[in-house]
């Protein structure tokens, strides 16, 4: 059975708005081109397959093509993560291609300061010839590792490959240390494999789903979403644990409003009372796990009551939902999450889900984590690297935090302020940052700011005149994902497909395909070996063509799908693990060999004081953090972010729904002004907002000034000793009532 659209909608949070983005039936249409551009939901004469890039999941498209203009953009059918549909953003793409605002030609910073945005119009040329003596330079004088790469989105492969043949392997993302990090590392550690991204999860199939945080319905992954609307429709049962009533918790049989910052003594009491009662999959465990003995004896004292008195959650309900949640095994899935980055010990609060996942059985079961297969696709012949790429010796990787796997950004940050960490040598000299806004992906602000001022160079390729661009000594606009050919990347799924990402209409203005880019960059660099592909159309068809596929059915029909395999042990999967003892790590040895907990410990973290409130954010159903604020179509829906408070708390401050306030942190420093929302639907002690607001880039004309940015107010971090990841839920603010208007009218008003 699949879900229905209006089962789809019902989950999404934005009601009657979503619904008619999801269907085409938004009628109002900007006039963004000067051309014609058709009404979006207008049949093309012609529908090109390609896939998303509104966010990451990846799902398939059908663009529609009238008069060489995007009309509509809908879900691909034969695509396994859009099976015919796409979230409201993916569907809103067009408000991306044709926004006035767009980054047109390449732009050299002028001689101001760094953030002056006071640049000239180039040709790719001189903006090429100008970044590649730069890094030519910087190899001569300071090796190659003192240059990184940051990286958000599918296009970034090509800068990938271009800083690793130049011989840096500094390739590092917010989406990793400020996002999903902390769980790929628990995971890995508890399992021996972690849960990428689309996260392998068998939500249709699941009888209790468990989310922690995950507001799902608000963060809006396709795939996800449409599963979760199939659960529910099958009778399946929620149990929603989140000091915030979210969209999910709207349709949950539990929702436990949780104090913020204790969810480890709530997951510690559940596996006591799973072991207590004798709840748990004890042929499961016996078979794939080891360390039982250990987790019993280090939750023995981790009671329901002890619980509540940190969690604010009753004894009884603790007692109670264990009970419901191990009654649901094997298809009981504790969802890990994917914005863990909170509090500091998150990759422990990932290993403790994990560790519940396994009491439960669902690893590799029905209704739970099921085990990926991926389709095989040759790589396009390159010569091996020159040099092993190096990783710059003053960024905390593996060396300090013991199990960080990738570079870390924020580390990035301190390796390129001279004398911040490590050797006193030359430090990082240049950033390339690739589909990444720094400013309101980084927290400390400040210290990414010092970084910037200390590069030698700073190139932007992107879209839009995000913050970071405002910063960049050259700017290279890159084509929009519609607008061109991208490497091809099979994704690990329940089953094997390939989908191509192709050109549906030309590059607009002078913008160029990140293929090219990064070609003509490293033909510059004297690594043209590397690039050997025509174009990525080329790169694409020959990599099919070897793989023996039919080039012309999957362009077509923009994806090709393999024969299924086993996924789960009820279809014949035999599990195996990748950890040292090749079971499951209830005990971790290789965290207690490292000097760290081999199991979760309980840390108590502050909490505001009286009048403080813990800074909370999470995501809106239509946009996609700030990437998306500035889509004049997404933001018919929702234009402005605003500061959700609990109803006794603003009477208590003497605040009204309506009034524009300020937030001021810990350390004095103010948001913008920004609308309050006065709800019961979240505890007294925290406020949320929606991230990616408050842009202060003037080139996103309808953007900036709009609502506030959480960002700013992240001045304080937890950084997670295991995998040196930054926890950011650790922000207090007090608010403060504002006279002046938050006024994105202001906005509105210099574009009319
Ligand atoms: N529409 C849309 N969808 C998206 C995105 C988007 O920008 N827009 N972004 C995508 C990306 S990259 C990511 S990483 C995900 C993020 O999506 P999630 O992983 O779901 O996000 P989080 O920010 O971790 O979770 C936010 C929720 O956690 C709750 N919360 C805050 N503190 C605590 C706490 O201490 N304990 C508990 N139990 N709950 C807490 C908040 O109230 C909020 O409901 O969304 C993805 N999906
Ligand atoms: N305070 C706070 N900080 C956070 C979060 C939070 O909730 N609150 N969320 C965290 C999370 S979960 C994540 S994943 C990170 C994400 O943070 P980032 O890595 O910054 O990712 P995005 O916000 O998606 O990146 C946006 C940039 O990509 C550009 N862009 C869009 N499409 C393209 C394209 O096709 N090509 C190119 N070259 N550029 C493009 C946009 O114009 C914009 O400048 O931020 C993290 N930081
Ligand atoms: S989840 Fe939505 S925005 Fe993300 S790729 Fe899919 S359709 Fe696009
Ligand atoms: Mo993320």
């Amino acid at each position: 059975m699949t879900a229905t659209r209006r089962e789809f909608i019902q989950i999404g949070g934005a009601g009657l708005g979503a619904a008619a983005l999801g269907s085409g039936l938004t009628t109002k249409w900007w006039g963004l081109d000067p051309d014609v551009v058709h009404d979006p939901g207008t049949d093309g004469d012609q529908v090109v397959p390609t896939f998303c890039e509104l966010c990451f999941w990846k799902c398939g498209v059908l663009a529609h093509v009238k008069d060489g203009k995007v009309t509509k953009l809908v879900g691909n059918p034969e695509h396994p993560l859009s099976r015919g549909k796409l979230c409201p953003r993916g569907t809103g793409g067009t408000g991306l291609l044709y926004d006035p605002d767009r980054l047109k030609k390449p732009l050299l910073r002028r001689t101001g300061a760094r953030g002056t945005q006071d640049f000239e119009e180039v040709s790719w040329g001189k903006a090429l010839d100008f970044t590649a003596e730069k890094l030519l330079k910087i190899k001569a004088e300071c090796g190659p590792d003192k240059v990184a790469l940051f990286s958000h989105g599918f296009g970034g492969s090509f800068f990938k490959h271009l800083l690793f043949a130049y011989g840096s392997a500094n390739v590092t993302a917010p989406s990793y240390g400020q996002c999903r990090g902390p769980r790929e590392v628990g995971f890995n550690l508890t399992y021996g494999a972690s849960l990428g991204s689309p996260e392998v999860l068998d939500i249709a199939n699941s009888r209790v789903l468990t989310l922690i945080g995950s507001h799902l319905g608000e963060n809006m992954h396709n795939t996800q979403v449409q599963d979760f609307a199939q659960m529910i429709a099958k009778g399946g049962q929620l149990v929603v644990v989140d000091p915030r009533f979210s969209t999910a918790a709207g349709k949950a049989r539990y929702w436990l409003p949780i104090k913020p910052g204790t969810d480890m003594a709530l997951l510690l009491a559940w596996i006591h009372v799973i072991l207590d009662e004798g709840l748990w999959d004890r042929d499961y465990v016996a078979e794939n796990a080891v360390g039982l003995d250990e987790l019993r004896a280090h939750v023995a004292d981790k009671t329901p009551e002890w619980a509540f008195t940190e969690t604010t959650i009753p004894a009884a309900t603790i007692a109670e939902t264990a009970r419901f949640i191990a009654g649901a095994r094997p298809a009981s899935l504790i969802h890990p999450g994917r914005h863990v980055t909170w509090y500091g010990d998150d990759v422990q609060r990932s290993r403790a889900i994990a560790i519940l996942n396994a009491l439960l059985g669902s690893w590799g079961r029905r209704g739970g984590i099921f085990v990926p297969t991926q389709m095989p696709v040759p790589k396009y012949p390159v010569p091996e690297y020159a040099e092993k790429p190096k990783a710059t010796q003053d960024a905390p990787t593996g060396t300090v935090y013991p199990f960080a796997e990738e570079v870390l950004s924020h580390g990035v940050c301190d390796a390129t302020v001279p004398g911040r960490i490590g050797s006193p040598g030359c430090p990082v000299k240049a950033w390339i940052v690739y589909g990444s806004n720094l400013l309101q992906a980084l927290p400390q602000r400040k210290n990414v700011l010092e970084a910037i001022q200390n590069l030698a160079l700073l190139v932007a390729v992107d879209v839009l005149p995000a913050e970071i661009v405002g910063y960049a000594d050259v700017v290279l606009p890159e084509a929009t994902y519609l607008e061109r050919w991208d490497d091809i990347a099979p994704v690990p799924w329940s089953e094997p497909f390939l989908a191509v990402r192709q050109q549906v209409v030309p590059p607009m203005y002078e913008s160029k395909p990140g293929w090219w880019i990064a070609k003509e960059l490293g033909k510059r660099l004297g690594l043209a070996e590397y690039f050997p592909w025509e174009s990525g159309e080329q790169l694409v068809t020959e990599r099919l063509k070897k793989g023996g596929y039919d080039v012309e059915a999957i362009r077509k029909k923009g994806v090709v799908k393999g024969t299924p395999v086993p996924v789960r042990t009820e279809e014949g999967l035999q599990l195996a693990f990748g950890t040292p003892s090749k079971k499951i790590e209830l005990y971790s040895k290789q965290m207690a060999d490292a000097g760290l907990p081999p199991l979760p410990p309980f840390t108590r973290h502050e909490q505001p004081a009286d009048g403080q409130f813990r800074l909370l954010f999470g995501r809106s159903p239509v946009h996609t953090f700030g990437r998306t604020t500035n889509n004049r179509f997404l933001s018919e829906v929702y234009s402005e972010n605003e500061v959700w408070l609990n109803a006794k708390a603003a009477r208590e401050q003497g605040l009204a729904h309506g009034d524009v306030v300020t937030l001021v942190n810990q350390d004095g420093v103010r948001s913008q002004p920004v609308k309050l929302k006065v709800t019961q639907r979240i505890r007294p002690d925290c406020v949320f907002v929606v991230h990616g607001y408050g842009h202060t880039n003037p080139g996103l004309k309808f953007a900036a000034n709009r609502g506030m940015d959480d960002q700013t107010l992240v001045t304080r971090i937890a950084v997670d000793p295991v995998a040196g990841t930054t926890g950011m839920s650790v922000n207090f603010v007090v608010i403060e009532k504002t006279e002046k208007a938050a006024d994105a009218s202001v906005a509105a008003k210099a574009e009319a």
